[in-house]
């Protein structure tokens, strides 16, 4: 056999004994929990997570659904999560809880989107109450202003809803890191001046995550061993919180607009200004979105009110087009209609 391969069959026994001892640990912490844990029925709970692309959300899912999970190779590929995805009933025996997972592509929490969309997507996925949200920033990508930004626009929007009771901060990619390295990422985000005035919204405060290191696990390196201790810890401090006694943040389904259709007798200036400003980087204009889908629904009137249906409105949501293009097609589509 050559040297080559003879090193890729003891990396791979050496593989196979790290996920047994793995294997052993889990079921002994499990037993722990399960002890801890002795409530005869089984709760159900729900999860929103948010935060930027790579922030760590998805692994985050899998790690709550499995601590074993291995964190898939780091990319420089741009291709981020565009949807909202939605896991739902995972069952932790050993808590005996049941977990629905939401997850928020960055782009719902971005600067020039209506984040009545978040409102929109948790109605047609049919969970609006959540128990715990939380916003995921990544220890590789550290603080940056565009984050904290995104976190501060998501907690005004749900400012009545009085997010702040089930929000939190969970610090991903921690797997290898000690109590030390913990409190000083702590008091770095504590003390960041950018943090400090919107660290008010979090009342249930700051966490960390982790999952087994893809490059430790492909070199199967004993480190994975001391990962794994770390990473159910965390996990489990964050299952505790999240099984708590906690009463839910409820995502309203979005204010219907007044108007449900376009009269031809409205000043045509302020209605086309009204529509030019559904193009603008704001935050809210989806009472307008509401007018344009709820129009779409009516019986044509006698009085030759206008239908949104015989001219579907262009889709000036997407990322895609330029700010004037959007203008354009909407001025176009206006015209067409008036
Ligand atoms: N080692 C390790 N890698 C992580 C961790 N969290 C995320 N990663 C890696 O970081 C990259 C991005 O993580 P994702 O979980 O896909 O991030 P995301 O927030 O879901 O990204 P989008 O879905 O695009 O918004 C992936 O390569 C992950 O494997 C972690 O806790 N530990
Ligand atoms: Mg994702």
């Amino acid at each position: 056999m050559s040297t080559i391969s003879q090193s890729a069959v003891d990396i791979q026994t050496k593989r196979a004994e790290i996920q047994a001892d793995i294997k052993q640990i889990l079921a002994e912490f499990e037993e722990v929990t399960q002890q801890n844990h002795d409530q005869q029925h089984s709760i159900s709970r729900n999860i929103l997570l948010v935060g930027l692309s790579k922030s760590g959300k998805t692994t985050l899912r899998h790690v709550l659904t499995d601590p074993q999970y291995v964190a898939e190779e780091l990319s420089l590929q741009t291709i981020v999560q565009t949807v909202a995805t939605c896991d739902r009933n995972i069952h932790l025996a050993s808590m005996n809880v049941t977990l629905n997972i939401v997850e928020l592509p960055e782009h719902m929490i971005s600067e020039n989107r209506n984040l009545t969309e978040i409102n929109l997507e948790c109605s047609r996925l049919g969970i609006q109450d959540f128990h715990i949200v939380c916003f995921c920033i990544s220890f590789d990508t550290g603080i940056n202003t565009r984050a904290l930004q995104s976190f501060q626009r998501f907690a005004n929007h749900f400012s009545e809803q009085q997010v702040k009771q089930n929000l939190c901060i969970i610090i991903t990619g921690c797997e290898s890191k000690d109590d030390t390295q913990r409190d000083r990422l702590r008091q770095e985000l504590i003390n960041d001046i950018e943090f400090r005035p919107i660290s008010r919204h979090l009342a249930r405060g700051i966490h960390f995550s982790g999952a087994l290191n893809h490059d430790d696990w492909k070199r199967a390196n004993t480190a994975l061993i001391d990962q794994f201790e770390t990473i159910y810890n965390y996990r489990k401090s964050l299952l505790d919180l999240i099984v708590s006694d906690i009463e839910c943040f409820h995502v309203p389904e979005p204010e219907p607009h007044p108007s449900t259709s376009f009269s031809k007798n409205a000043s045509s200036n302020s209605l086309q200004s009204d529509i030019l400003s559904l193009t603008q980087p704001k935050s809210s204009h989806i009472g307008q979105f509401d007018a344009h889908r709820t129009a779409s629904s009516q019986p044509h009137s006698q009085n030759q009110q206008l239908e949104a249906t015989t001219y579907p409105m262009p889709d000036v949501y997407t990322t895609l087009l330029p700010k004037d293009r959007k203008c354009k097609l909407i001025s176009r589509w206006f015209r067409r209609c008036a």
